[in-house]
């Protein structure tokens, strides 16, 4: 079994898979194909065939989807990114965003959790086409500022893929574990930890964390982010600056136009990246933009700065969160480690480095650290692998509101007890505490429902106590609840315990202790044990922001069908491939070896008949079944098969005779 990490980007995708020497990165080869599934997932990557299928298939050609999971259609961001898709959104029954394409000649609906589906069957395939093996087991990452929903949806997701997802990590924090495995010179845990700013600025979003590490292990101090500033905002910034321009010189409304308006984006883009490297004048020049008018302009890195300032201003404020949320000081901070593609725009490091008053430092794989990080954790939770332990202690980013349950930051993952004193059924609401601070408006997490409360013999209230968790994968619920029966005799006080307390249940994910908080009396206290019996409790959970797991089910059957319909696809296209090839190479044989073994005849009228295939497979036969080509090719062998088999037994007869003579 392979051990996997991928890095599910915005803008790009990488696959890491941990090997006996290392880590190594997949090639992400299907960025330059065409996926059989007749519409196109976009991401990164200048090739140009991608491009032209992208820019003739635009209305089918899905990118930017990574943060419509867990929104509603109606959320602002949703509607504010609505206009620039190419593609269709469409509200979905749940509420929920889906998106509309063309497959096998159908308008479809799909959901945001199918859609990613798909791009994970796809590097699902990717990564076992090259390493010869299935993949099943993997770590995926996420934004760190993902809430319940989100995780929930890309977890779906996975599910639909066939994929066993061992964890969901937060970008910086697979990052950070990229970072201090290989570290030999940590120090020891009695020792102060090393402090390591981590900052990943991608596609579309800006996040960062700092990492306290000791040998063996790191903690997540805090974490800040900016959800919406990203490289794309760039894009964005040079986008409007040329419309306006091309407007002026041109008279050209590019924004009417989408095809053209997307292949501006994607020159911009490259425009942003030379920039990068080179200060002075750059052109851009697009040939037949829109009217059959070739457009030109050009700006340099000062323009280029001026126009993103507003932008630029917009950095720091993560980088002050996050040193306020860590009570550090600036002289504690060892090293700013900054990764992603967009940290590559020379001010927006050296704004980086002016705040923290040092250099950062560019010691990892700019691109491929997240996944690395994800594949790294899939090795350690992997029975299937030996690598040396390292545990990961995280943050939960925004407080949730259980009862006054979490703060921000909170170590995760973490359970809890807490414990009630009721004499019936009772519910629990969590929710968000900060709506202020949620990237969406929705602040709910889930409904949970304690049943079968009763009151003690006695007519007391029981108590109850309630185990809610944050587990690996930064997902919140009420995992269980027993009501605890006091046995005769027992005097026990029947206060509530509104302090919520602590057990640690020793599962790999909670080795880590939770500093500062209470330690269950009853769980191995010197305490004289009490008596009481338990009985489990059933939870009904509503309310969650998931799919409906019939729903869910029904996702994985059609995604199988969806990759059955896909191997289907590719054998017609194969058959079809077989005609056109035979058409060629007959062609091609019967004006050479194959000249002498026909009549002229013969060779005239077949020569005709390649020609009318040949026009048939630009025509009508250009999408028929499979079973049409195979026939097709029958035909054709039919004659042809004759004139090849002479021109063999001629050929081979030599060589009969000289093996016979060598028998005698
Ligand atoms: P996200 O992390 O937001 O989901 P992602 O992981 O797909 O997105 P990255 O691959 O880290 O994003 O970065 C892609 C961004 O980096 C793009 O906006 C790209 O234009 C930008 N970028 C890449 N190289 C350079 C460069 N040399 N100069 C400026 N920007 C660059
Ligand atoms: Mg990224
Ligand atoms: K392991």
């Amino acid at each position: 079994m392979s051990v996997v990490g991928i890095d599910v980007g915005f803008q790009n995708c990488y696959i890491a898979v941990a090997r006996s020497g290392g880590i190594e990165t997949i090639a992400n080869e299907y960025s330059d194909r065409c996926t059989p599934k007749s519409f196109f997932f976009w991401w990164g990557g200048g090739n140009k065939t991608l491009f032209l299928q992208i820019i003739t298939n635009f209305k089918n050609t899905i990118h930017g989807f990574k943060k419509f999971h867990g929104r509603a259609f109606d959320d602002p961001y949703v509607q504010r990114e609505k206009p620039m898709l190419p593609y269709s959104l469409h509200k979905l029954a749940s509420g929920n965003t889906g998106i509309k394409v063309r497959y096998l000649n159908e308008d479809k609906v799909f959901t945001i959790e199918q859609v990613t589906a798909m791009l994970l069957t796809k590097l699902k395939e990717t990564s076992e086409s090259a390493l010869k093996k299935p993949v099943v087991d993997c770590v995926i990452s996420v934004p760190s500022f993902f809430t319940d929903a989100e995780r929930r949806s890309v977890m779906d997701a996975t599910q639909i893929a066939g994929l066993n997802c061992l964890r969901l990590i937060n970008d910086t924090t697979a990052v950070a574990l990229a970072y201090g495995i290989y570290k030999q010179d940590l120090p020891t845990p009695e020792e102060k930890p090393r402090n390591v700013v981590f900052v990943d600025l991608g596609h579309s979003s800006f996040q960062l964390s700092i990492s306290a590490f000791n040998k063996g292990k790191l903690k997540i101090l805090a974490t800040a982010f900016d959800p919406y500033l990203g490289g794309r905002n760039f894009d964005e910034v040079l986008v409007e600056h040329f419309c306006e321009e091309f407007k002026a010189r041109y008279k050209l409304n590019v924004k009417e136009n989408p095809r053209a308006l997307l292949r501006l984006s994607q020159e911009c883009e490259k425009l942003k990246k030379l920039m990068s490297a080179n200060c002075s004048d750059l052109p851009i020049n697009i040939e037949c933009f829109m009217n059959d008018i070739d457009v030109t302009g050009k700006m340099n890195r000062v323009q280029f700065e001026e126009l993103c300032a507003s932008l630029l201003m917009r950095v720091e404020a993560p980088l002050k969160a996050v040193m306020e949320q860590s009570k550090l000081s600036r002289d504690e901070i060892y090293a700013v480690e900054v990764v992603g593609g967009a940290t590559r725009i020379p001010s927006v490091k050296e704004r980086i480095s002016k705040f923290f008053g040092k250099d950062v430092s560019t010691t990892l794989n700019a691109d491929e650290a997240v996944a690395r990080g994800c594949a790294l954790q899939c090795a350690i939770m992997s029975p299937a692998f030996k690598v040396r332990e390292f545990s990961i202690t995280d943050v939960v980013p925004f407080p949730i509101t259980l009862q006054h349950l979490l703060s921000c930051n909170h170590p995760a993952p973490f359970s809890k007890v807490i414990t009630f004193h009721k004499k019936e059924p009772f519910d629990l609401e969590a929710f968000y505490s900060l709506p202020q601070e949620l990237p969406y408006p929705d602040i709910r997490i889930g409904h949970f429902s304690v049943q079968n409360v009763v009151p003690q013999p006695d007519g007391d209230s029981s108590k109850v106590k309630v185990k809610v968790r944050v587990n690996v994968h930064g997902i919140f619920s009420v995992s269980s609840a027993s009501l605890m029966e006091k046995q005769k005799g027992e005097g026990e006080d029947v206060q509530m315990d509104i302090e919520p307390t602590v057990q640690n249940e020793g599962r790999p994910e909670d080795q880590e202790g939770v500093p500062g908080e209470k330690q269950d009396p009853g769980a191995g206290g010197s305490k004289p044990k009490v008596k009481v019996k338990s009985t489990d409790l059933p939870i009904l959970a509503n309310n969650i922001r998931q799919l409906d797991r019939g729903v869910l089910n029904d996702f994985v059957e059609y995604e199988g069908q969806m990759i059955i319909q896909d191997k289907l696809e590719k054998e017609r296209n194969d058959a079809k491939n077989a005609v056109e090839e035979y058409v060629y190479d007959l062609r091609d044989k019967l004006c050479s070896i194959y000249e002498k073994y026909t009549t002229e005849e013969d060779s005239n009228r077949l020569t005709l008949m390649l020609g009318d295939t040949e026009n048939w497979l630009y025509e009508e036969g250009e999408d028929q079944a499979k079973q049409v080509y195979v026939d097709k090719l029958d035909d054709l062998k039919r004659f042809g098969q004759p004139i090849q088999d002479r021109y063999r037994e001629h050929e081979d007869r030599p060589r009969a005779f000289e093996e016979m003579g060598k028998k005698i």
